[in-house]
């Protein structure tokens, strides 16, 4: 399968995280990136490929211009406040939560910081906005390839994307790698185009884009919110709204879920997708579904990733794959060469 990966990803490399009032290093790490890639390679599936940059009028497709001007420039407002804060990530402190306003734009950069997240837990670095960039590059590139006659590209990208909404970051997420792939394919023609999301988290920045449109439809199996990250968004009566009514779809699962479950939820997954009958599909690919991870509470196991990619090639569709979550850095990358190898045989 053609893989678009570019290395400056690694530029983004957060600090640390705050988890339950602890610091603790970053869990989305380059290794992730450069495991899965040194993996494909070693099992040879196929070219590896840099992608070309793309305008960032592409990235205005789904992200506001306001919010791609903050992201693009909050590396250099951060150290305009102060030169130390060289060495320091950037962080969030105050949220316009409910009856604060949100319609202003606070001129302060860490209240604007605020305004364009959803949690503490995401690092801003110095090499944010090129590691988003150009993993955005290899999401619309992989996207671009399906017209050039692929019949599936795979987007290795890092930061991941699908809690990224149009105007907000956050679960280690900035542009929504998924969502542009999507629009993407519209752009070059495609009538519907569906996105599965297959990560452990419920991809509410994906949804959140789409919620109010027929010509993209959102199916994301993942852990319950009620107990897990997002917590504000992925619930089964989430259905769209407006001419997006009926075209969003969330199976939650509760934590424990094993592969009988899960399967059962890709099948239902699958069943839906058949009868909108899209002309291309967008998966957002986390592995953090595995026993192992350190994030997360599902319970599949290496080989149940290549019947992952075995089902979905039977879907018999052209297919993008975006790489999302997965923090089991051991197995990561077997993970995930699994169901692109199951998707291709
Ligand atoms: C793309 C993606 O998978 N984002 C996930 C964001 C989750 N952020 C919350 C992390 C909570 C940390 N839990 C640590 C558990 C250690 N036992
Ligand atoms: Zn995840």
């Amino acid at each position: 399968m053609l893989t678009f990966y570019n290395e400056a990803h690694g530029q983004h490399s957060g600090r640390f995280e705050i988890f339950r009032g602890a610091i603790v290093p970053c869990f989305e790490k380059p290794e992730r990136a450069d495991l899965v890639v040194a993996e494909l390679a070693r099992r040879n599936l196929g070219r590896i490929v840099t992608p070309h940059g793309v305008p960032l009028t592409s990235l205005e497709r789904i992200h506001t211009p306001r919010y791609l001007h903050f992201l693009r420039h909050a590396w250099a407002d951060w150290l305009a406040l102060d030169p130390a804060n060289a060495d320091k990530d950037a962080f969030p402190s105050v949220w316009p939560v409910r009856t604060l306003r949100d319609d202003i734009e606070p001129e302060n950069f860490c209240a604007r910081l605020g305004l364009y997240s959803m949690d503490n837990g995401t690092p801003l670095t110095a090499g944010t906005w090129i590691a988003a960039k150009t993993g955005a590059d290899c999401a619309v590139n992989a996207a671009h390839a399906l017209r050039l006659g692929e019949r599936a590209a795979f987007a290795l990208t890092r930061p991941p994307g699908h809690h990224a909404g149009a105007d907000f970051y956050g679960g280690y997420c900035f542009l929504n790698n998924a969502a542009l792939a999507a629009q993407h394919l519209l752009d070059d023609g495609a009538r519907r185009v569906a996105i599965l999301d297959l990560d452990y988290h419920h991809g509410n920045g994906t949804q959140s884009i789409f919620y109010q449109r027929s010509d993209v439809q959102f199916i994301s199996i993942h852990a319950d919110p009620r107990n897990e990250y997002p917590f504000y968004l992925g619930h089964a009566d989430e259905t769209g709204a407006g001419p997006g009514l009926g075209y969003n779809m969330n199976l939650p699962l509760p934590a424990g879920t094993a592969a009988p479950a899960w399967f059962a939820a890709l099948e239902t997954a699958c069943i839906r997708l058949g009868s909108y009958a899209p002309e291309a599909l967008v998966v957002s690919l986390g592995v953090d579904t595995f026993a192992g991870d350190p994030l997360s509470h599902f319970a599949l196991h290496s080989a149940d990733f290549l019947r992952i990619g075995e089902r979905l090639a039977w879907l018999g569709l052209p297919t993008v794959f975006v790489f999302e979550g997965g923090y089991a850095i051991k197995e990561i990358g077997v993970n995930v060469v699994n169901v692109l190898e199951g998707f291709e045989t």
